[in-house]
């Protein structure tokens, strides 16, 4: 019987390695669905590490068995093994194809990298060009800097520059110049998170947005650097003290998802926790025009119970209701205390 030739046994394994490696590159399983128009772009870049990865192993685990059982020692066998000294061209070519893989990943990264738009951060020259910016909170600690060092800018224009994070996602290339649909104020503190809606002055502990909105979301930190990260958009930016930091994205998916703080930022970064929630844009405005009302009430009623414009027993009244006690006993209580 004729022998089947080693190239061919080579080929045919090469073959199968490779549709092995791009079948588990694509149905691995290991990444959260996706909620964001820059996970897919990450997914890809990652799909194909897995592929190499998969190759690798099994060229490397597959060769190792391989030669355990071919050239195994046989019985009654007690020869040296064969001597190798060293082979010049294996060398260089095992040395070439990592470094040709490495290098394809890099610049296939930075491709990928600036699709998201982090090449770019804090290039919107129409905030910068804004003159009424009214409703922009300068962070302080930037806009005194500012003053201090050129007193000729107008306060609006270091509002803007304030405002203007250079660190982060920015626009990606199509959004380029163009402003952004939603801006929202992320501050990070030990340990949660606060978003502030400029535009309607709604603050909340969750981030809420619409799908298919270009968002920007303006991160600081008040005490140590935090970092938001939400794995289903595959989007992670560090919140830091002093240095405003910018995250732009746009929601595909509606859904709620996880908010994680994943930076060590104390006893409790464990529980700094919250989630982000994908609204369809009616839902997204009802539930903007729901918390500008409810958040306006607060106020008044702030303004209505006013305590020093109430006798004691006006302003214990709601405590006595709760204790099941009259308010003029609870005002004597008081009084005599
Ligand atoms: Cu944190």
């Amino acid at each position: 019987m004729q022998q089947i030739p080693v190239s061919l046994w080579t080929l045919t394994a090469g073959i199968l390695v490779t549709i092995i490696s791009i079948w588990v590159g694509q149905n691995h399983g290991l990444l959260p669905i996706q909620a964001s128009q820059q996970a897919p772009l990450v997914d890809g870049f990652f799909n194909i590490m897995v592929s190499i990865a998969t190759a690798l192993f099994l060229v490397v685990e597959g060769t190792i068995l391989i030669f355990s059982v071919k050239y195994r020692r046989r019985r009654g066998d007690d020869t040296d093994g064969v001597y190798v000294e060293g082979n010049f061209p294996l060398e260089v070519f095992w040395t070439a194809i990592p470094s040709i893989i490495v290098l394809c990943l890099g610049i296939y990264s930075v491709d990928v990298f600036n699709r998201m738009g982090g090449l770019e951060p804090g290039s919107h020259p129409h905030i910068a060009h804004s003159h009424a910016p009214a409703h922009i909170a300068p962070m302080p600690g930037s806009a005194i800097a500012a003053t201090l060092s050129d007193s000729s800018l107008h306060e609006s224009e270091i509002a803007a520059l304030a405002q203007t994070p250079e660190i982060g996602i920015g626009a990606t290339p199509k959004e380029q110049g163009k402003p952004a649909d939603l801006v929202v104020n992320v501050t990070g503190m030990q340990f949660a998170w606060l978003f502030d809606y400029p535009e309607s002055g709604v603050n909340a502990g969750e981030l809420h947005v619409p799908v298919g909105a270009d968002v920007q979301l303006n991160l600081s930190a008040t005490d140590v650097i935090h970092s938001f990260w939400v794995p289903q958009f595959r989007l992670k930016q560090d919140a830091i003290p002093g240095i405003p930091t910018e995250l732009r994205f746009v929601a595909t998916r509606p859904g709620t998802y996880p908010v994680v703080c994943t930076e060590l930022c104390g006893g409790y970064h464990g529980s700094m926790r919250t989630q982000v929630v994908v609204h369809t844009p009616e839902e997204f405005e009802s539930w903007l025009s729901e918390n500008q009302i409810a958040q306006q009430q607060d106020l008044k009623q702030a303004v209505a119970v006013q305590p020093a414009e109430l006798s004691p027993s006006e302003f214990l009244n709601p405590y006595t209701q709760q204790m099941g006690v009259s308010s003029a006993t609870l005002e004597s209580l008081v009084m005599n205390h």
